[in-house]
Order: C-alpha cells, then structure tokens, then sequence
C-alpha cells in the first residue's frame, strides 16, 4: 500500500527507527494471516491487566518460546498459556524471515501477536523485560492502518506519531531499542485484510539470552 505520508516512502528512518513499506505482499499478508488465524484457534488471544489494574484493549497471544504477561504480579514472559496451559505454536516461516532481514545473528524465541479491535490502543510503554538490549524488535503490521508514537528512552522525551499500514516492517534497535512507544488509534475497517475489520500487530523478539 503506499504511503500516505510524505516523511515516507518505502523505507525511511526517523528518529532512528527503520520502517519498511510493504515488505510483505498482498499474497504473503494473506498468507501470513491464514497462519495467525490457525494459531489463535488453539492459542486465544486472552484480555491483560495493565500495571494499574485496568484491562488492556488489546487482545494478546504468541507463537514461539514465550510470551509477554502482565498481572498483579507484574510483567513477565511465560511459557503456557495462561488458560490451557499449552506451549505456544512455532513462528510462521513468513514471520521469520521479515526478522532476518534485520537480525540474522538469533533466532527470535517469542512472536507476540497484539489483536486490535475497533477502539483499541496501546499506551506509550518500553519493551524492557528481554535479556539482552543488543537484539532488536521488529514488528509486522497487518490489516488496519494504525498511528504509531514514539519517543526518546525517558517518558517525558517529545513524541512524533506516523502510520503503519498493512505489511510494513518496524524495528526499534539500538539507541531506539528502549524508546517509549505505543499506538494512539486505528482506522477501523480501513485495510480490507481482516474480514471482519481490526489490526494485527506481530512484534519478533529474543527473550532468553542468546
Ligand atoms: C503495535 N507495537 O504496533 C505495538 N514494540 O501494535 C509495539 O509495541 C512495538 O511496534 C516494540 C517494537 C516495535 C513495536
Ligand atoms: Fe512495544
């Protein structure tokens, strides 16, 4: 899809963070979709507790080693499903190499897969909880185009916003791997991908040390 934004064209990099335009295709968007669907049929996607006891809007699962959880307790990576108490599916093949294009020392050993429905956001927040600031995240945005924040590594830094649509690559490494980040909106029912209207966000990480 082309950008709408002039700050982008296929691939660019602000405020440090790569994006890359459509680095899967219309096919491979499908394709990849078809794969999330299959592993939220046996994996749900079940409703977090942010750290101030509201529910998130967001809707959670994972493929791969780990996933990210957040109770009470606090925020940590688990092993089993929360309710079935099931290992996560593997990764999808198609997941995998969008990491490679930006990481080839690691495989990633968690695919958090945020489901967003009509209204949902997700407040600025850093990814902290992984072993090893060396390794980047990187993220695949599938069906409804969304406005991303991000800012500098202290909360209070300014913040600039920009839309990723269906099929884009971000990744957050270096000096951005633990800037402030989040999602303000989507424009739902704005990406045809997702039958019934909503946005996948797939985010690759290596969890345990390499
Ligand atoms: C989202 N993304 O796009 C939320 N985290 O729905 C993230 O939280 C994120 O895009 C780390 C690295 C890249 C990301
Ligand atoms: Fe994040």
């Amino acid at each position: 899809m082309a950008a709408q934004d002039p700050l982008f064209p296929e691939s660019a990099v602000i405020h440090g963070v790569t994006v890359r335009r459509a680095a899967l295709t219309g096919t491979e968007q499908a394709d990849l979709l078809g794969e999330i669907q299959d592993i939220a049929r046996v994996s749900r996607p079940f409703s977090l507790m942010t750290g101030w006891g509201k529910p998130m809007s967001v809707k959670m699962t994972a493929a791969g080693r780990f996933c990210w959880f957040s109770d009470r307790r606090g925020y940590r990576y688990i092993e089993a499903h929360p309710e079935t108490n099931a290992a996560f599916p593997p990764i999808p093949a198609l997941a995998l190499a969008v990491w490679s294009q930006f990481e080839t020392r690691v495989p990633p050993d968690c695919c958090l897969i945020n489901y967003y429905g009509e209204g949902a956001r997700m407040g600025l927040h850093q990814d902290r909880d992984e072993a090893d600031f060396g390794y980047p995240v990187v993220s695949i945005s599938l069906g409804d185009p969304a406005l991303f924040r991000i800012g500098g590594i202290e909360r209070k830094d300014p913040t600039r916003s920009f839309w990723l649509e269906s099929g884009d690559a971000m990744v957050l490494q270096g000096d951005n791997r633990l800037a402030f980040h989040g999602i303000d909106r989507i424009k739902f029912g704005g990406s045809g991908l997702l039958p019934k209207g909503g946005r996948l966000n797939l985010t690759l990480r290596r969890v345990a040390e390499a």
